[in-house]
């Protein structure tokens, strides 16, 4: 284990951002030029604020609902990619530029999406969009997300919780202070309650005591300092939309998969990004890009970790659901947004089987833990208000390995082996020597 250059935590330390303050981009092409966007729904000229609308689900979230006919802006300060650039990391798919796809995505559509590049955390930046857009929602997935990064060091960690914390705190301020009717549509985890040896409510839990009753926020147990980051995010929205007024809803959403929707598949520019190494990569969509690529799906110790699960076509809807049916003011309300629970065995065992069927010989290794966390336990989540509410979920079964798999073949030569193998241990700092030696190659 090295520790990561210093270079690189002292640019961490101030936050990397790209601004240009206001910059929308003007991209407007006229509909008839398009064949997305007519599909229209109930929300249809609903003004949507995207917030980390450039990255994995942001990006699927803003083209959905603008195809639908909202209204949309993204805010991004591009944090990501630079990411990717500090760590010698690659999206395993070829993305454009942010200026690229949203110009695209206006040929394409016949749309335009406003497009503000900044930091939420910069207060002066954050206001300026805000009275310029003036949102009737913003959906807020513009935080760090992994928990491996926030697990490299204490820079790491302390700009993960800074960076989530206080961007949240500023939306709250903004809808206060600017948009007081806005809702706010913000994205939790499902790791916010830990894995507990009872059944995990959406959100609440009805307690007696000492022979009273009250309906409390679920206790919380996030295992990583970005799962805290969101605990910690819970917390300040209850408070806030009691004390003034605003509707808010945190989705606690369970890990992604897949990469595939109708409008970033429209155009090669529009193209999702798709993580697999070892800090950014999420357990499913990792174990595909192992199996097209020969490489044993790396099961962390026992495997009988257990995790909710959705497809990224049920993340966009379940988001315009929100939108649709908006939370009353002075409520939090709490949607639990995934649609199935596996286990890490569950998912090598679906895998090898689905890629027999394609000629793959997958195996699988069980490596040393690198987290802290239960390797066999309890689970049983409640994910009943957003099907209540419409959601058709696309579920694992429904053939989806089988297309993302082939996916995974189609871009296999853009996988770099060195990025594969687990980089952060929750123990100790630094990111481990394969991974600095694949950034150094790159
Ligand atoms: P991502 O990293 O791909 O996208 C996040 C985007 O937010 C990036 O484009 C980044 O540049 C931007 N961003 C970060 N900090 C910002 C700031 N201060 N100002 C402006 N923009 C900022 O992550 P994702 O996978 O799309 O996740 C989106 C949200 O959903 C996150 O909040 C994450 O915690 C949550 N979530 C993701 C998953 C998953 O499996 N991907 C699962 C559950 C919850
Ligand atoms: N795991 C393996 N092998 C791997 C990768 C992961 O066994 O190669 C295990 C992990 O140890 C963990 C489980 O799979 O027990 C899930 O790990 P993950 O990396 O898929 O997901 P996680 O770190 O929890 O984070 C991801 C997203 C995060 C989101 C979270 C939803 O990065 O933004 O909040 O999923 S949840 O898991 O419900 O908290």
């Amino acid at each position: 284990m090295i520790a990561a250059p210093r270079h690189q935590m002292m640019s961490l330390a101030i936050q990397p951002c790209v601004m240009s303050r206001g910059s929308a981009v003007q991209a407007v092409v006229s509909p008839s030029q398009g064949e997305m966007g007519t599909a229209h729904s109930s929300g249809a000229g609903t003004r949507v604020m995207i917030i980390g609308g450039d990255g994995y689900c942001g990006w699927a979230t803003a083209l959905h609902l603008s195809a639908r006919g909202y209204k949309v802006a993204i805010v991004d300060n591009l944090v990501r990619r630079t990411f990717d650039l500090q760590l010698g990391m690659d999206t395993l798919t070829p993305i454009s530029s942010i200026h690229d796809r949203v110009k695209k995505w206006a040929e394409v559509s016949g749309n335009h999406i406003d497009l503000m590049v900044g930091d939420i955390c910069d207060w002066d930046f954050l206001e300026q969009s805000m009275e310029s857009f003036r949102p009737e929602a913003v959906v807020h997935f513009g935080e760090q997300r992994s928990a491996p990064y926030s697990m490299i060091d204490r820079t790491r960690a302390v700009y993960t919780q800074h960076n989530n914390v206080i961007g949240t705190i500023n939306v709250l301020y903004a809808i206060k202070e600017i948009c007081p009717d806005c809702h706010l549509v913000k994205l939790g985890t499902m790791g916010e309650y830990g894995t507990p040896n009872i059944d995990i409510e959406e959100g609440y839990i009805t307690i007696e005591h000492n022979g009273r009753t009250d309906t409390l926020p679920y206790p919380k147990q996030g295992g990583s300092f970005y799962h805290l980051s969101k605990v910690h995010d819970s917390h300040n929205i209850f408070f806030a939309s009691k004390a003034w007024d605003i509707a808010c809803t945190d989705l606690n959403q369970g890990v992604v998969y897949g990469v595939r929707t109708e409008e970033t598949m429209a155009d090669p520019a529009l193209i999702n990004r798709y993580d697999y190494d070892g800090i950014f990569g999420t357990a499913l969509n990792r174990f595909v890009v192992q199996a097209a690529v020969g490489h044993p799906l790396t099961v962390y110790g026992k495997g009988g970790q257990t995790r909710g699960f959705l497809d990224i076509r049920d993340t966009v809807r379940c988001v315009q659901i929100a939108i649709d049916n908006p939370a009353n003011k002075g409520e939090m309300r709490v949607f639990n947004q995934f649609t199935e629970q596996f286990s890490v065995n569950d998912l090598t065992k679906i895998i090898s089987t689905e890629g027999a069927k394609l000629g793959l010989d997958v195996n699988i290794v069980s490596v040393p833990n690198p987290r802290v966390e239960k390797e066999e336990h309890y689970y049983n989540a409640k994910c009943t208000k957003l099907r209540d509410l419409g959601l058709e979920p696309h579920l694992l079964s429904d053939g989806l390995i089988d297309s993302l798999l082939t996916f995974a073949l189609e871009h296999k030569d853009r996988v770099n082996m060195d990025l594969i193998k687990p980089a952060v241990n929750w123990k100790k700092s630094g990111v481990v020597d394969a991974m600095t030696n694949a950034a150094v190659s790159k």
